[in-house]
């Protein structure tokens, strides 16, 4: 195991590897922004180094500056987190060459699964059940991609190569569509990836977002750690996130999973990784890789007592994985919801001074935040300011205790989306379980409409 870990990240994850790391004995060098002085993992880290001024152009996605901290410090190992250069490449393939061990996938596998394409064929060569789709990337002249889509059955959904979480893609609902749809498509694509290409896929109407957790080693193994249920969206941004699935049953887990460390075991992969899919009438499709640390993992951590960071710093170490496939069991259901310093109707970011902060607690409950008291959320990153997590023995009872944890919370002087949360999760769509990816948006688009004054 190494002695020193650089954590290249910020917030409340920053905090939870902080803490994985400290658990294990590792000492932990904090970087951060100058911004970002006040935060908590700063306070409690062994060493910190300023990398730059607010602007995560200059800090958080600043190498050089990253990787010389590491020298500095004599750090043997960078964490990324999630966000920032957790899926980065070129940062991964930096981080060893300049000596270090980067805590997360070999880089080539980071490449291939930030090509969407190649992502779907390897998965497809693997056995992975994907979406009937133009199986590569789409041709240039028009009429074929016609002949296409009529093919796989419209309506179609053009996706960006170099895209993912929702950016760049379209929904043609007929052929007639494509013909403006495909270029817009495709500039959108060059500006915002610098990749023009596309591929297509049959659009599913009414999915929901289920992934699946694993773990591999250096060792030849790997592990799955059951799915999460992510369908609480709006604009592709998770709100609530859950353990195990509603109405999943455990067959369709075993074969699911196992598909997917069979995966992880052809192509080679090494450390925590989430195969995210489309789950339609029983039927799993996969959509994408991500090959990072998840904001969500602590509701897969509450049903199996696992800990996440700490494995993948073992794997990272050249450690074999902790436990084996018939370790891991699944106790009771686990529920997230993401705090955001946000308005809760608006949505509208609000950064800003915590006079009183309150944590909830009790049996089940588990707080993953950074803020305190005197705290002040900085306007120039993501709004999550901690997860509020609650575990039950069957899911009405994670509901129950999530809103007395919900009605615990006390932040002063600073807006959160917590009343969205305690109405959302009173709601029959919510309590019922199973809601597809178009529940919360339709919700509230419903609540808009109710709440508005007569006439109106
Ligand atoms: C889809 C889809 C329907 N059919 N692909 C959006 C995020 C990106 N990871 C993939 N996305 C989608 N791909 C097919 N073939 C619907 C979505 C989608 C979505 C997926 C997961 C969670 C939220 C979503 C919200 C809107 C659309």
């Amino acid at each position: 195991m190494f002695e020193k870990v650089l954590i290249a990240n910020r917030g409340e994850i920053a905090l939870r590897i902080l803490r994985a790391c400290h658990e294990l004995g590792l000492r932990v060098v904090a970087v951060h922004s100058s911004a970002d002085t006040q935060l908590k993992h700063v306070r409690l880290a062994d060493e910190s180094v300023c990398i730059g001024p607010p602007a995560s152009a200059q800090s958080y996605l600043n190498i050089p500056a990253i990787i010389a901290a590491a020298e500095v410090t004599g750090a043997d190992a960078i964490h990324p987190g999630y966000g920032f250069l957790s899926e980065n490449a070129d940062f991964a393939e930096r981080v060893e060459t300049s000596g270090f061990v980067f805590i997360g996938p070999p880089p080539a596998a980071i490449r291939t699964m930030g090509d969407k394409v190649q992502a779907i064929q390897t998965m497809k060569a693997a056995g992975v059940p994907t979406v009937p789709g133009s199986d590569g990337v789409l041709a240039d002249d028009i009429g074929s991609v016609v002949r296409l889509a009529e093919e796989i059955g419209l309506p179609v959904i053009v996706k960006a190569v170099g895209g993912g979480g929702g950016r760049g893609m379209r929904v043609a609902l007929s052929s007639a569509e494509l013909p403006d749809l495909i270029p817009l498509t495709r500039g959108e694509a060059q500006a915002a990836f610098g990749d023009s290409r596309l591929y297509m896929e049959k659009f599913l109407t009414h999915p929901r977002h289920v992934e699946i957790q694993v773990l591999a080693d250096a060792h030849g193994n790997a592990i799955h750690l059951g799915e999460r249920d992510c369908s609480m969206q709006r604009r592709h941004q998770k709100v609530i996130e859950e353990a195990p699935a509603p109405g999943l049953a455990a067959g369709e887990r075993e074969r699911i999973g196992r598909l997917c460390t069979r995966a992880c075991l052809e192509m080679g992969y090494r450390g925590a990784g989430t195969f995210e899919f489309l789950y339609q009438d029983g039927e799993f499709y996969f959509i994408e890789m991500n090959t990072r640390l998840q904001v969500e993992h602590p509701v897969t951590e509450m049903i199996t007592g696992l800990d996440i960071v700490q494995e993948q710093l073992r794997i990272a170490a050249g450690e074999p994985l902790g436990v084996r496939q018939e370790d891991v069991s699944f106790s009771g259901h686990a529920i997230e919801c993401r705090i955001n310093a946000e308005h809760p109707e608006t949505f509208a970011p609000s950064p800003g001074s915590v006079s009183l902060w309150h944590a909830p607690g009790g049996p089940g409950v588990r707080v993953d935040s950074h803020l305190y008291t005197g705290y002040t959320v900085p306007p120039f990153y993501d709004s999550l300011v901690g997860k509020l997590v609650a575990w039950g023995v069957n899911r009405p009872a994670a509901i129950a205790r999530m809103q007395l944890a919900l009605n615990e919370i006390v932040t002063e002087g600073l807006v959160t989306n917590v009343p969205l949360h305690q109405i959302l999760l009173d709601s029959d769509g919510f309590s019922g379980g199973g809601a597809d990816i178009h529940f919360l948006e339709k919700w509230l688009a419903r609540e808009a409409v109710s709440e508005a004054p007569e006439g109106a």
